[in-house]
């Protein structure tokens, strides 16, 4: 009867003004109010980006728009996207209740960040999950995308760029150090079994053969300020230790993430880059993902592929 679909396309968000940032930290902390210290750190480092902006809205905005055109070549008038944050408005609840407003009954969830962790992607699927139970819309999720191949194509261009750039300050390509990174999770996942780190290993381990790296490893970044421990070693531990290994180029490739934003554009752009500069170590990271085509058609398949699971 020409009904569409319903694709809730999750992610992160992020603030609409500084005004904004107090609720959304609240939000990111289950309902606690950080410190004035703490409030006060995080939007400087919000000004210290590009000027006080929030990209990553931006980013998320043009990546549904582009995932709903990439569609629309693919199942022409089959699929609707709706947008659902984790914590900034449109929270999760309201894109389910948008597509139920619109008569949606059922629809595939698909997350912005391609590794499973029960701590991230399992939690918006949760949250998406019980708003949708409740609305009475069938719903089937992707819970990775991290082995697609047109995902690994486009990261393993983009290594394989930064790898070139960096090639003379390193003495040769074969001597530029590849890091990949994600952001940081509280240890007590490894108990659970979680799959996170060995799904970000993989990722790892194909874009470097595809690429033609050998000199590659792991490590984390943005960890929580929280007193639980978190998985590292953290990218700013890691620094150091390459540099009194002698190596002169360090390429980074946060793969756990997809867009510009605060823990790309501070946490490596400013604060990594000052700790490589005071090492003497020159360092660059691959483009973000955002709207690339590979990554939106990434996306679409692997909404298409979930959606013949419901049948
Ligand atoms: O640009 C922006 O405005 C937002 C950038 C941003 C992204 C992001 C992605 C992930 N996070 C993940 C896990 C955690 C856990 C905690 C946590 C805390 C923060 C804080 C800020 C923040 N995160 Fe985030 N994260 C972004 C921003 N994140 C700001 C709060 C200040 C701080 O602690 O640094 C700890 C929460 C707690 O206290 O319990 C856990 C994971 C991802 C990647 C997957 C995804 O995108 O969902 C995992 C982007």
């Amino acid at each position: 009867d020409g009904k569409r679909i319903g694709v809730l396309v999750m992610s992160y968000g992020t603030p609409e003004s500084m005004d904004d940032v107090e609720a959304y930290y609240t939000h990111i902390r289950r309902g606690n109010a950080p410190t004035p210290e703490l409030l006060a750190e995080l939007k400087g480092r919000y000004e210290a980006i590009v000027g006080g902006v929030f990209p990553l809205r931006e980013n998320t905005n043009g990546q549904v728009a582009g995932l709903q055109d990439k569609l629309e070549q693919l199942a022409p008038g089959q699929f609707s996207c709706y947008q659902g944050l984790k914590h900034a408005k449109p929270y999760i609840e309201d894109g389910v209740q948008q597509m139920a407003n619109d008569g949606i009954t059922e629809a595939v969830g698909i997350v912005l960040a391609p590794h499973f962790s029960t701590m991230s992607v399992g939690s918006y699927i949760k949250r998406a999950e019980e708003k949708a139970n409740e609305l009475g819309i069938t719903m089937t999720f992707v819970k990775q995308y991290h082995m697609h191949p047109k995902l690994l194509l486009a990261l393993t261009e983009r290594v394989a760029d930064g790898v070139a750039r960096l090639a003379p300050a390193a003495g040769g390509a074969d001597k530029v150090k590849v890091l990949f990174s994600a952001h940081s999770l509280p240890v007590k996942i490894r108990e659970l079994g979680d799959p996170y780190e060995q799904q970000l290993l993989e990722t790892s381990a194909a874009v470097a053969k595809a690429a033609n790296v050998s000199d590659w490893q792991f490590t984390w970044q943005s960890a929580g300020r929280t007193r639980e421990p978190w998985l590292g070693p953290d990218i700013l531990e890691t620094l150091p230790v390459l540099a009194e290994e002698g190596v002169k180029a360090v390429l980074v490739a946060p793969v756990g993430f997809v867009s510009d934003h605060l823990e790309v554009l501070y946490d490596l752009d400013i604060e990594a880059q000052a700790a490589a500069k005071k090492l003497d170590v020159a360092l660059d990271r691959i483009a973000m993902l955002n709207r690339d085509p590979l990554y939106m058609e990434t996306l679409a398949e692997s909404v298409i592929e979930a959606l013949a699971s419901l049948g």
